[in-house]
């Protein structure tokens, strides 16, 4: 493999030499463009914050220790770290919020293009923020839950905590963390705090200010598992469907359409309306219709929701276009690379951007609002119909790469699926099979790609050696689009690489659950916002249990991490007490103190951990030890 592509998939490997001809950079060639990057910023150790600077900390000693203010580098890497922690909970948070302005419309029926599809789980919803459902038409109670959900942006008494974080942690993780002094009790208040204390003569105190920052991390859980629940009430909740994915989604004879990014509010729409279009596109040359793809997260959501095939994850959403058959791309807000409007210039493909406030030089904008969600959609789809007729035939070029997987396990459906093997307790078998050590654990994989590692290959190597190990995996976001393009969501994967008796409790849940072989090797749980799934399940257990999540056999893994949000997720993983591998060496590394901090001190407070280990192989075998420490501790 040339080294130059950096990546593991072998869709990639195939489209970089067509790239190459055509004389467009790729994302593998900037990385090479910007080597070799700062060894200052590599280690947190640049400070930006105010226009005295930057200043720069001396790694070795020699230069100077401190930034003109004063800032020594414990500082400067504190800060930069919590800033990013509060990035990543704004997004997730942003996205949240979108949804819940969007259901509390619904509930005032003022957006005839949504509707609750899933009444049974805003019923439960409702149940778990004190909602009464009794005797009530389903958009009140859907108005009460979007107007509740809401106060966790807008409360102004800090000693009250968050709605949904209240609703989603076991008690004694709570209580641990009400007297860390790290519950948030309002979004927004929290990701503006950490941006007040870091200003310029402000917070200097590197443990008060990563205490801010977790605290902000757990803003950004808050985020997201009212972003998970309240899509599912909006959109339906998850249940397993087999799909594709990987580059060869794309077909020849059909109007492609990848949707980029994350807010199934746009997708959603776009799917249900491609569906009435497919006529249209055929008479425009198209024999299949309209074929839609996902990229990235709202590449997951799709998926999960409709089996809509995913083309690919975050590293190499440039190749789509590659492929000289995709007609439209659709993006809305995350991920989203700035260079695809350029690329897409080079071919027929249609670039769309949506969001008033995410807009690219070179793209198109259609400003999306959810009011005229329909006719907005039907305008996109048409762009890509017209795209289409003006395909270069000479250009396309799709590699037929894709696997098999099955998708879409949603806390839900895994309870159901175990509810087969005994409904009157569902958790026993899990619970049973994890005492008796036929799982040994269960890790999460989520996160996303970075050009720091070779695409996708972490993900593997790690999760394939857990699986010998019978562990439990489960993934979300990237990493779990990095499984599924990898052939390691089926059946087969099962069969070929979990150990013996975790291969026996898989077959024996998915037979019972009608899937006529075993569960897939790893579990897909969603896009990053679904992290949130992970954590409901667990706290399931460890409230079966009587123990605190920090007790379980349980580990995260973000091997490819790279994003402000995947730090955010990386941090509330840690404060709610799971042992946390990231396999990119964050930048944090230019202060002892704050090194320390986040792995010893960490652990010391919440029970959680960083665990840094960019060696896949060795990551894994850090983590099988460190859930045979956790079953240790609990005697089993
Ligand atoms: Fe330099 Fe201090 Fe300004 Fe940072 S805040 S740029 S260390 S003067
Ligand atoms: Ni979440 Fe990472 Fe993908 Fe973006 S979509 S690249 S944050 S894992
Ligand atoms: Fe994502």
């Amino acid at each position: 493999m040339d080294i130059k592509i950096r990546s593991s998939d072998p869709a990639v490997i195939a489209l970089c030499p067509v790239a190459e001809q055509e004389g467009i950079a790729t994302v593998f060639d900037r990385y090479e463009m910007q080597q070799p990057q700062c060894g200052f910023g590599t280690l947190g150790l640049c400070c930006r914050i105010c226009w005295k600077g930057p200043c720069r900390v001396d790694p070795f000693g020699d230069g100077p220790q401190a930034g003109i203010c004063g800032a020594g580098k414990d500082t400067i890497v504190a800060r930069n770290l919590i800033r990013m922690m509060a990035a990543g909970a704004a997004a997730h948070s942003e996205h949240g919020r979108h949804i819940a302005l969007a259901m509390q419309r619904v509930g005032k029926g003022e957006l005839p293009d949504y509707h609750i599809r899933d009444e049974e789980k805003l019923k439960s919803i409702a149940g778990r923020l004190d909602i009464a459902v009794a005797d009530r038409t389903i958009t009140d109670i859907a108005y009460d839950v979007a107007t509740k959900t809401l106060e966790d942006y807008q409360n102004q008494d800090s000693k009250v905590p968050c709605h949904w974080i209240s609703a989603s942690l076991p008690a004694k993780r709570l209580s641990l963390l009400g007297k860390l002094g790290v519950l948030p009790h309002n979004i927004d208040a929290t990701v503006a705090q950490i941006m007040s204390r870091t200003h310029i003569g402000c917070d200097a105190d590197p443990e008060n200010l990563v205490l801010g920052g977790m605290r902000g991390a757990l803003a950004d859980f808050n985020g997201m598992a009212l972003a998970t629940e309240l899509s599912d009430a909006m959109f339906g909740t998850p249940k397993p469907v087999v799909t594709q994915a990987n580059i060869g989604v794309i077909k020849k004879q059909a109007v492609n359409i990848a949707v980029n990014g994350h807010n199934p509010l746009l997708s959603e729409v776009i799917c249900d309306i491609a569906s009435e279009m497919n006529s249209i596109a055929r008479d425009a040359g198209a024999s299949e219709g309209i074929n839609i793809v996902g990229i990235c997260c709202t590449g997951n959501e799709v998926m999960m929701r409709h089996g809509i095939p995913l083309a690919t994850n975050y590293l190499s959403q440039e190749m789509a276009i590659f492929t000289g058959a995709l007609d439209a791309m659709v993006v809305d807000v995350q991920c989203i690379m700035p260079s695809l409007p350029q690329i897409s210039e080079c071919y027929h493909t249609e670039f769309i951007t949506t969001m008033d406030e995410n807009k690219m030089p070179g793209a198109r904008h259609v400003s999306f609002h959810e009011d005229k969600a329909r006719e907005t959609a039907r305008k996109i789809v048409q762009y890509a119909i017209d795209a289409y007729g003006r395909r270069d035939a000479k250009r396309i070029n799709i590699p037929d790469i894709k696997q098999t997987a099955i998708v879409g396990f949603s806390s839900e459906a895994v309870m159901a699926a175990l509810a087969t093997l005994n409904a009157a307790d569902p958790l026993a078998p899990l619970v049973e099979n994890i005492v008796n050590g036929n799982i040994l654990g269960v890790a999460l994989f989520a996160g996303c790609n970075s050009t720091r590692a070779i695409q996708d290959e972490n993900f593997q190597v790690i999760a394939k050696i857990l699986a010998r190990n019978n562990v439990l995996l489960l993934a979300t976001g990237c990493g779990a689009g990095a499984f599924a393009k990898h052939g390691l969501m089926n059946q087969q994967a099962t069969e070929a690489w979990a150990g013996d008796s975790l291969k026996a409790v898989l077959t024996a849940i998915g037979v019972s659950a009608g899937l006529e072989g075993p569960l897939p090797l790893i579990l897909h749980m969603g896009s990053c916002v679904d992290n949130s799934r992970a954590v409901q399940l667990a706290t399931a257990l460890a409230d079966r249990l009587n123990v605190d999540l920090s007790d379980l056999p349980l580990v995260a893994s973000a091997p490819e991490a790279m994003s402000e949000k995947a730090i955010a997720i990386a941090s509330w993983s840690v404060a709610i007490g799971l042992p946390t591998h990231l396999g990119i060496v964050p930048q944090v590394t230019g202060s002892a103190v704050v090194t320390d901090l986040i792995t010893e001190g960490a652990k010391d407070l919440f029970g959680g951990y960083f665990l840094v280990e960019s060696d896949p192989a060795l990551a894994a075998e850090k983590l099988v030890a460190v859930i045979r420490e956790k079953r240790h501790a609990l005697g089993i």
